[in-house]
């Protein structure tokens, strides 16, 4: 039937098209990843990440009294309540070692590649 192999034949370039704008969208600078740290038992979990340039980290207080994630003089998330998240945007690359105002052992790391 020539009007079945004709329409069969044309799906396989409307998909690959598609494809090949999904991805396109998917190298622009404008497709930022989310990554998220949980505090939870006085600790960052994951303690370290590595994160691309332009993602955002969000962490997110699972404990019942407040924490803070702070690079002084890069970032300072300041009190963050149980319950609560605060995010940051990785703008520049390099390793940022952080920690939590309140509780010296509290330790992390992100990498920005
Ligand atoms: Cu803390």
């Amino acid at each position: 039937m020539p009007s079945r192999s004709r329409r069969s034949s044309s799906r396989t370039p409307a998909r690959a098209r598609t494809r090949a704008l999904i991805s396109a969208l998917c190298a622009g600078a404008a497709h930022a990843a989310g990554h998220t740290v949980t505090i939870d038992g006085v600790k960052f979990e994951p303690a370290a990440i590595t994160v691309a340039r332009g993602d955002t980290v969000t962490w997110i207080n699972k404990d019942p009294f407040p924490h803070t994630a702070t690079d002084p003089g890069v970032f300072d998330s300041r009190e963050i309540a149980p319950g609560k998240s605060w995010k940051w945007r990785a703008r520049r690359s390099g390793v940022y070692d952080y920690g939590c105002t309140l509780h010296p052992t509290m330790k992390g790391t992100i990498a920005v590649r």
